[in-house]
């Protein structure tokens, strides 16, 4: 029993919670925003602009910046950072982080300096390619052509091989820039570059997160020899190992003990993907229990009692941190394309929350949006597409109550459909992430799925699953314990269908799969 840390590198900011398991208390939430701290990094939305809108990089300094700025503002507030007695934490999935050395092979940090001054030399590669990038359709195919097609992938993996997931991008590099690669002596996942920044030397993959680069070989935990060669020449000297999510991977750096007053040998569990980590936030890692997260990306994800896989493609088996697997499927015109309504239509939140409850109706009166506003990975749609459709009369941006009713429907019918192989249908769904605040989504997702949504009394999902992580695998806290004090759903909030709504889906959800077909996607 103590305090643990838990940190979360998302897309857009990285967050620092402190649980305290022997009060069952969450004693400090607090982020920085990389667009508004960081402005220097040129990445409102926690990427870089580009002209092609298939190409996604983030500057990894940015997250590496932040870790400094986040642990110094918390220390200046007198955080007291000595009582951590150990850390993990999550970072966004499949983004990678390119080095020409190997983390085990350089000098400490010195406290003396900023951590950023350090790590930009050990960079061969500028910018890391993030989770949003859909531009790697060749190398996509090029891999599943080698080891025999789509289903090998799959069996091997767990998913197909998908544009986003790191092999797919690691071989775009080693394509477009042989010398880089050549030059490439280590490659991170978001998660496990932070750990290794953490205890300066090379932190292991783990199982969660390493299983959505379609490199991992689910049925053993260990990478597969068959994708790395269908992937890229020597690639499995420049992994990390792959470890279960639960290994504690080293002590703290000697740099955080003197600048930031941690202490000395605090352990640090291994990093793992922001969804795996949320699954244990959630309090969701036995099977059962749904979850619908909302943040920069929206995804579905829930425990599995077998590794199923989705005929469609679209859906993911990671490693669940808590033992056994999970399943994920995930949306890229999340908060993105709400934000993007909200903007278009001059909506604030409150005016769309009351838009959706008090203003529309279910089905909208045939007021329907495809909401692709990014490259959509499912349903794949590489190029973004906004159109309104069904009501001939609904053709311009002037109305903006059924406009917002129109995005989170489509985006709930597309949630419910795209996960129709998971198994029985959920009777109650978790919710986390920011929109899932708005009681205006949640009735959506409660019409739309025929399901009860809850949230829980504690946000961000996947910062806590770190902490509850570290007192796990550190202080032997199980997480059946700590779910009590730390994952107890709010009932003030909970919400369920109205009478009759679910059923006016049916028709809506049928149209909306016609008009994806005529897309091609
Ligand atoms: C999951 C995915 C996203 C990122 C967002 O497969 O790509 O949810 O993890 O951080």
């Amino acid at each position: 029993m103590g305090l643990y840390l838990g940190l979360d590198s998302s897309t857009q900011s990285l967050s620092a919670m402190v649980i305290d398991t022997t009060e069952g208390r969450v004693l400090l939430d607090q982020s920085v925003n990389f667009g508004k701290a960081l402005p220097e990094y040129a990445s409102p939305s926690g990427f870089l602009a580009h002209e092609d809108p298939q190409i996604k990089h983030a500057n990894p300094l940015m997250w590496v910046a932040a870790l400094d700025l986040l642990l110094g503002n918390l220390k200046a507030a007198g955080t007291d950072f000595s009582k951590i007695e150990g850390i993990s934490g999550a970072g966004q999935q499949h983004g990678s982080v390119y080095l020409a050395k190997r983390l085990d092979e350089v000098p400490a940090w010195d406290a003396s300096q900023d951590l950023v001054s350090q790590v930009r030399p050990l960079l061969s590669r500028a910018t890391s390619p993030i989770w949003m990038d859909s531009s790697t359709s060749a190398q996509c195919r090029a891999i599943a052509d080698a080891v025999g097609g789509d289903a090998r992938v799959v069996s091997i993996s767990g998913s197909r091989a998908v544009e986003r997931f790191t092999g797919p991008q690691i071989r775009a590099f080693y394509e477009r820039d042989p010398q880089g690669y050549a030059e490439t002596r280590e490659v991170h996942l978001v998660s496990s570059f932070l750990a290794s920044v953490l205890v300066g030397k090379t932190a292991p993959i783990d199982h969660g997160d390493g299983a959505g680069m379609n490199l991992l070989e689910l049925a053993s935990g260990t990478w597969s020899p068959e994708l790395l060669t269908a992937t890229a020449p020597g690639l499995a000297e420049r992994l990390p190992p792959a470890v279960p999510s639960r290994t504690i991977v080293g002590e703290l750096s000697g740099y955080f003990v003197r600048k930031y007053g941690f202490k000395a040998g605090t352990p640090v569990v291994a990093f793992t993907g922001d969804n795996p980590s949320s699954l244990v936030g959630m309090g969701a890692t036995e099977p059962g229990t749904a979850v619908v997260s909302m943040g920069t990306s929206d995804t579905v994800f829930a425990a599995m009692r077998q590794p199923l896989t989705d005929p469609r493609g679209f859906g993911h088996v990671f490693g669940n941190p808590g033992g056994g697997f999970m399943c994920l499927i995930c949306f890229a015109n999340g908060s993105l394309a709400r934000e993007k309504v909200a903007e278009r239509t001059g909506l604030t939140w409150e005016a769309f929350e009351r838009a959706i409850l008090q203003e529309t109706e279910p089905g909208n009166q045939g007021n329907w949006l495809l909401p692709f506003f990014i490259p959509e990975m499912t349903p794949k749609v590489l190029s973004p597409k906004v159109e309104l459709f069904g009501n001939p009369q609904f053709t311009a941006w002037e109305q903006p109550a059924a406009l917002a009713r129109a995005i989170v429907e489509a985006q709930a019918l597309s949630m419910q459909r795209h996960s129709d192989w998971i198994g029985e249908q959920p009777k109650v769904i978790r919710v986390t992430g920011g929109a899932s605040r708005n009681r205006g989504i949640r009735q959506v997702l409660a019409d739309v799925f025929g399901a009860e949504i809850r949230s829980l009394s504690v946000g961000n999902s996947s910062a806590l699953g770190a902490a509850l992580r570290a007192a796990e695998a550190v202080g032997s806290v199980p997480f059946p314990r700590l779910y009590e004090a730390f994952a107890a759903t709010d009932d003030a909030s909970s919400v369920t269908p109205r009478i009759g709504a679910t059923e006016v889906y049916g028709d809506l959800r049928q149209k909306l799969v016609e008009r994806l077909a005529a897309l091609g996607a």
